[in-house]
């Protein structure tokens, strides 16, 4: 469905048609305009960025690439296509019409995920406002601000279901979503990972490959959502949560390659030497990130979850793709959890277990990756290999959230843990040394920071010296 530009706020769902809701989103235009300059990237407001802008929602709608100062970046309000006759696919209302309007008794549920969704949205961009000024090269600046448009973006996709859909409440949430601020000690973000920082170039890609892959996941299940704009819009978003994916992805396997690199041509574990990143630091930052995603999943046993999916608010990872009953009143789940202070299953409804079943996804997502980061390592023939942590492992979230857990799955004391937690997680001088890597922005077309491989190629098919980003 093709996306109208000559709107003030473009969009593909007739808007126009709707006088009161464009002008209450015509009253929230501007201040999400003030937040993205006051809380957006700092200090490249007036930069030409190489970006990609949709056109439509179909598969070829993105093939648009050019020049864009990021406050005039077109963000707008996309669903994919509506599909004829969808029904719920899941849950007590199984097998009815899907819902186009919100179901009076669903009605808070809904608002709170949708809320919960929106609010990570703006706080990433939030955590990487400062990252432009470190820049590796140019291709990675612009691989930044695409990121930190779209997810502006994704901040609009729920903002319009709530001003749609949910009356006053609606609205004010969408005020409170530029009010929170991640890390802010009075109004900080609602989940704990949209608090951390982002400091440097290395926690941006690890953040990229793993709290973005949480919202694949999440977006999967809202996706499955019996409330169809829920479902419609996240289909769309999924699209563009898979280039962030692929710039942590290559974010991460470029650094590996450049420190494998320099390892061998110099016969040296000491990289830390030549200006790169060392293996075992690499390790500790993603033993940092993977813990603190897992945690975005919620408790292992959550009735909340299987309240959710009674409902049929928030489906299964590729619910129609599962063959069972699609209800789950008889079925049973293990998890992982903790017995007599060792880490044990046991089994549970499987209703109640949902939300360890999508880490379960997730980590499995996760492992693949790691596969092809070691790939990499051992065509360089270093004898090294990237592991996932145990997920019990610096947990603070669900069943572990009290216990120490050593990355290989083992109970430890809190003498033990506070002994090898300098192993396990970046220190402050691990931190340190990152980010003393991360000097002033490589602005020359072509040319790459000391500390990570050029990619295999560039963007949109463009030459290694393109000039990604213009400066003004
Ligand atoms: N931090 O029953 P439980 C993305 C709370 S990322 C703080 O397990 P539930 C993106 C929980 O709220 C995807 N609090 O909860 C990535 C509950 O509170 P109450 C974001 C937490 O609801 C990169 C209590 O603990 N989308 O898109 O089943 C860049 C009991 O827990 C946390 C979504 O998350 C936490 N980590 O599960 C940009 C989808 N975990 O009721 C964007 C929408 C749990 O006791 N959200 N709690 O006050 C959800 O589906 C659910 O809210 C959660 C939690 C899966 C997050």
């Amino acid at each position: 469905m093709s996306i109208d530009y000559s709107e003030r706020i473009p969009n593909n769902v007739e808007l126009s048609g709707d006088r009161r809701l464009q002008r209450a989103l015509e009253a929230w235009q501007p201040r999400f305009l003030d937040w993205w300059k006051d809380m957006g990237p700092e200090g490249a407001q007036a930069h030409d960025i190489y970006l990609r802008t949709a056109i439509s929602t179909d598969t070829n709608g993105w093939a648009n690439f050019g020049y864009v100062k990021m406050p005039d970046y077109r963000w707008g309000i996309f669903l994919a296509d509506r599909e004829a006759d969808r029904s719920i696919a899941f849950g007590d209302n199984k097998g009815a019409p899907a819902w186009q309007e919100v179901p009076g008794e669903h009605r808070s549920t809904l608002r709170r995920l949708i809320v919960t969704q929106g609010d990570t949205e703006p706080a990433s961009v939030e955590q990487q406002r400062l990252l432009g000024k470190t820049a590796p090269s140019l291709y990675d600046l612009r691989n930044l601000f695409q990121i930190n448009v779209e997810e502006g973006r994704h901040l609009w996709a729920m903002v319009y279901l709530l001003h749609a859909y949910f009356g006053r409440d609606g609205r004010e949430e969408a005020e409170a979503m530029l009010e929170r601020h991640s890390g802010d000690p009075d109004k900080p973000r609602i989940l704990g990972a949209f608090n951390e920082a982002t400091p440097d170039w290395l926690s941006f890609f690890m953040f990229t490959f793993f709290t973005d892959r949480d919202g694949k996941y999440q977006l999967a299940s809202l996706a499955e959502s019996g409330f169809d704009p829920l479902s419609r819009t996240c289909r769309f978003m999924l699209t563009e949560e898979a280039h962030h994916m692929f710039v942590g992805e290559t974010g991460v396997g470029r650094i590996v390659q450049r420190t494998c690199e320099l390892m061998r041509e110099h016969k040296s574990d000491d990289v830390r030497a030549l200006g790169a990143i060392d293996l075992a630091t690499l390790q500790k930052y993603l033993n940092f990130h993977f813990s603190v995603s897992l945690d975005l999943f919620g408790q292992e046993a959550s009735t909340n979850a299987a309240n959710y999916y009674t409902a049929g608010v928030k489906g299964r990872y590729l619910e129609t793709r599962i063959a069972d009953d699609h209800k789950l009143t008889d079925a049973t789940y293990d998890i992982f959890g903790l017995a007599d202070g060792q880490l044990t299953t046991r089994t549970v409804p499987a209703l109640s277990a949902l939300n360890e079943r999508l880490r379960q996804d997730y980590i499995d997502d996760c492992a693949r990756g790691v596969l092809r980061w070691n790939k990499a390592i051992e065509r360089t023939g270093i004898p090294f290999e990237l592991k996932l942590p145990h997920r019990a492992f610096n947990r603070r979230i669900g069943a572990f959230a009290d216990v120490r857990v050593s990355p290989e799955g083992k109970v430890v004391s809190e003498a033990e843990w506070n002994a090898s937690v300098g192993k396990w997680l970046p220190t402050d001088a691990d931190r340190a040394f990152v980010q003393s890597l991360m000097g002033a922005a490589v602005v020359e077309p072509g040319r790459y920071a000391q500390w990570i491989a050029p990619p295999a190629r560039g963007i949109n098919n463009q030459s290694a010296d393109f000039a990604y980003v213009r400066f003004n």
